[in-house]
């Protein structure tokens, strides 16, 4: 429960936290010592790893490499934490897993069934599991997430809605929700809709898809998100933390 406690931890004191989301299937290999690198300098306190269609072998391969990189003195080493796209994108070399029910779809499988089929692979591991409540937000145009789950996202303007359905997941015991409006997202989160669902559940919220500038991190924080993941605008440029602080 490390790095669960560490998320309370750091909510309690207003700590506001960053992940770096990496897709294993688009590292470019030769360049892994730079991206090393450029997240070392970044003020990301976590990385997470997923994508929609890892095969395995790469994803222990890429955790194994990142694993390698010298412990970064003034932050500790970086919590790698699983972002899986379906019950294969499992590593036990990660340090925890988004364990994700998918609440704002109508999807049993993403609901309960590829939960179900990750568990003889989970128990086999040391992997922390952290319940999540996962909501896809409608963001202009229909993005993987919505694709492959076969899921309506929720519409972007009806914040009560959203809050509701954050609740319930809170209810049924999650112990994060993580509003998505999908990788590569036209449009980000609406910031309303992150200050009603934050102001109105008591766990954590993370907050990811479309964050394409250091002022849109800003403003996800000022709204109440707790943790923001940032995927393809460091992808495009691993220096996008350095055009100012945050
Ligand atoms: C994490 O999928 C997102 O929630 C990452 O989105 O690639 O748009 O940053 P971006």
């Amino acid at each position: 429960t490390n790095i669960y406690n560490a998320i309370i931890q750091a909510k309690t004191e207003k700590r506001k936290l960053l992940a770096i989301l990496l897709d294993p299937d688009k590292i470019v290999w030769e360049n892994l010592g730079y991206l090393i690198e450029k997240i070392n300098q970044s003020p990301a306190t976590h990385i997470f790893i997923g994508g929609s269609h890892v095969q395995n072998n790469i994803l222990d391969e890429l955790i194994i490499r990142l694993k390698q990189f010298p412990p970064l003195v003034d932050r500790g080493v970086l919590p790698i934490v699983l972002f899986p796209g379906n019950p294969s994108q499992i590593s036990a070399h990660a340090d925890a897993i988004l364990f994700l029910s998918l609440i704002s779809g109508r999807n049993p499988d993403y609901l309960i069934e590829h939960q179900v089929d990750a568990v003889p692979i989970l128990k086999k591991t040391e992997l922390e599991i952290i319940s999540t409540g996962y909501m896809l937000i409608e963001s202009g145009s229909e993005t993987a997430v919505a694709r492959v789950s076969n899921t309506k996202p929720l519409d972007r303007n009806n914040s009560d809605y959203a809050m509701h359905t954050a609740q319930a997941g809170e209810m049924l015991g999650h112990k994060l929700i993580y509003l998505e409006a999908g990788s590569g997202a036209k449009k980000a989160v609406p910031f309303e809709m992150i200050k009603k669902v934050s102001n109105n559940i008591e766990i954590p919220l993370i907050v990811g898809g479309g964050i394409i500038d250091l002022q849109g991190i800003q403003k996800a924080y000022e709204a109440g998100a707790d943790l923001v993941v940032i995927g393809t605008a460091f992808e495009n440029d691993h220096n996008f933390f350095e055009s100012s602080p945050i």
